[in-house]
């Protein structure tokens, strides 16, 4: 494999010309530092080499034609460890993630395609709240995980090939435009596609509905997952590219598919479901003429297993998201909105370094907490209710998902304080069970919160109507897979075996219904206790273990707010 560290080959000539320039004195040891140091000498050397016109043909070349373009263009469409030397290392390609590892994960996805295979991934577009107000931005988790590339209207293609790198990578993007760039902020352009993304040809992305269908028709195996239609990929494009002439079946190509990616797990635990919102999708694949396999499967076993450098990241995030709920709990009393929780929980993780919320939060005062997704977050809280949080923070691409739930004044009630036991110990007794040794599933795990729900509610001496535990009173899932999505490898199944470098939720609620049939102390409390769970072989690591979540210690933060 070859191993493209443009950032690492920057750096190593950098430091040689440094140290040229400067005698031995000086040393770049620390990897957060030596990228100022390259920036500076090279602005130094700048002057010096002014008038010389910048190279136009990109190349994996001297770190002065590289500074050069990042010292005048100010910068690239997102962060590189060069311009943005306090947030990423030198050989990283987003926060956190080497150039090493996207190039692990685009050599592992190719080395399990049959020979003659393309890879077509595309970015997200940008999305409108009305005419050209543009909601922010998120990329495609597929198409982030393949190369880290931010920028909207992109594309990715890897096609296999014989050599050392075992495809070639060409990237669609959008080119540099002094014009474009003064009003929407920096691109990338083609020679930082290369450059700094690695992509062996970088071509401007409004030639790919022109050149897409023809790229792919060279290979009999076509991976793509039918993008929303845009600009940038017409729908008579994407059905094109669905209509390729038939080499072989579909449905052989998809058996061949889940026997090469899928290395362990039994066929039976594998489920292919098309998205619901690609219905395009589901009549091209349904259509045994066609080529054409649906590519997000396959990502979706790479992403189910995490690397160290993935768990590293989601472990900040969560102690971010923690530390935020500690703050909010500080803060809250009974003079507040639920909009003003939510305002504070984003600015705590916001200051924390978190770039985004991982998806609209859940702040429900009272009985608002008996809506499992209550995110109209507008009503006062009141004296004497519990509130519930459902909340996290994105943190370089992953999500943090976490639920709590404390009461607005600080203390609970007998009665909340006896529903929260329940749940409590369902959360523990759960995450106990997050190891690959124990050969537990998702579903399984479900099964156990479902059976501690029912003692617990028993030892309070409710009795539940028929069914209403899993319809009513705890009508959820006890957790999923966690990632650069929240809810994340939607289409893995959970019945599948917990395996170390796995991350899931573990969720357990109550939420009794204002129903007669139940004690009139308990009617309208809903509690959820929600923790993010890295799987290991005997041991969980919970992520988020800095959200208090001990009646003691939610107090304790509760009261520590006030004065
Ligand atoms: C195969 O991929 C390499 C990059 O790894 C590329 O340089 C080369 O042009 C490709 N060969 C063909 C025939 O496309
Ligand atoms: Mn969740």
């Amino acid at each position: 494999m070859t191993t493209r560290t443009l950032a690492g080959q920057l750096l190593r000539s950098a430091t040689a010309s440094g140290r040229h320039r400067n005698g031995a004195a000086t040393s770049y040891t620390s990897p957060i530092l030596a990228p100022i140091f390259a920036i500076r000498n090279f602005r130094r050397s700048i002057h010096k080499r002014f008038g010389v016109p910048s190279s136009s043909v990109a190349s994996f070349s001297t770190v002065s034609t590289i500074q050069r373009r990042a010292y005048s263009s100010s910068h690239y469409g997102q962060p590189t460890w060069m311009t943005h030397p306090h947030l990423m290392k030198e050989g990283e390609i987003t926060p956190g993630m080497s150039a090493n590892e996207y190039e692990l994960r685009r050599t592992t996805l190719m080395q399990s395609l049959p020979k003659n295979s393309i890879v077509i991934s595309t970015s997200h577009k940008t999305r409108y709240m009305s005419n050209n107000i543009f909601y922010p931005f998120h990329q495609h988790t597929d198409f982030f995980y393949l190369c880290g590339f931010n920028e909207p209207d992109s594309a990715l293609i890897l096609e296999k090939n014989d050599s050392s790198r075992g495809y070639k990578m060409t990237m669609f993007v959008a080119p540099k435009n002094a014009n474009i760039e003064m009003w929407e902020g920096a691109r990338t352009g083609l020679d930082g596609a290369k450059e700094i993304f690695g992509a062996d040809e970088a071509i401007d992305a409004n030639l790919f509905r022109y050149r897409i269908a023809d790229i792919a028709s060279r290979y009999e195996n076509v991976y793509f997952d039918y993008p929303t239609p845009s600009m940038f990929m017409p729908l008579d494009i994407a059905k094109k590219l669905h209509n390729k002439p038939a080499v072989s079946s579909f449905f052989s190509g998809l058996k061949h598919t889940f026997r090469t990616i899928a290395k362990k797990p039994s066929p039976s635990t594998l489920t292919f479901t098309s998205r619901p919102h690609d219905k395009i999708n589901t009549i091209a694949d349904s259509d045994p003429m066609s080529t054409t396999k649906s590519l997000s499967p396959l990502i979706q076993e790479l992403r189910v297993i995490k690397s160290e450098a993935e768990i590293k990241i989601m472990r900040e995030a969560g102690e971010i998201s923690g530390k935020a709920f500690i703050e909010t709990m500080k803060f809250t009393n009974p003079q507040r909105f639920e909009h003003q929780i939510y305002a504070k929980f984003d600015y705590e993780c916001r200051m924390r370094g978190s770039q985004m919320m991982a998806y609209v939060p859940v702040v429900a005062g009272g009985s608002n907490a008996l809506t499992m997704h209550y995110v109209n977050n507008d009503q006062p809280l009141h004296n004497g209710d519990l509130i519930l949080m459902d909340a996290g923070g994105e943190l370089n691409g992953y999500a943090s998902d976490i639920t709590r739930t404390w009461p607005i004044n600080g203390k609970f009630t007998q009665a909340q304080k006896e529903l929260y036991e329940v749940v409590l110990h369902a959360n523990k007794e759960c995450i106990k069970l997050c190891t690959e040794n124990s050969g537990m599933s998702l579903n399984q795990i479900h099964d156990v919160s479902m059976r501690l729900t029912k003692e617990g509610l028993s030892s309070l001496g409710i009795k539940p109507l028929a069914h209403d535990v899993d319809r009513r009173l705890y009508p959820h899932h006890v957790g999923h897979y966690l990632g650069l999505d929240v809810h994340d490898t939607g289409d893995i199944s959970r019945s599948r075996a917990l395996k170390e470098g796995m991350v899931i939720t573990i969720e357990p609620g109550l939420y009794i219904p204002r129903d007669p049939a139940y004690p009139e102390k308990y009617q309208g409390i809903g509690i959820r206790i929600e923790d993010n769970v890295a799987i290991g072989k005997t041991v969980p690591h919970v992520l988020s273990v800095t959200a208090p979540k001990e009646i003691v210690d939610v107090e304790y933060c509760c009261a520590s707010g006030k004065d």
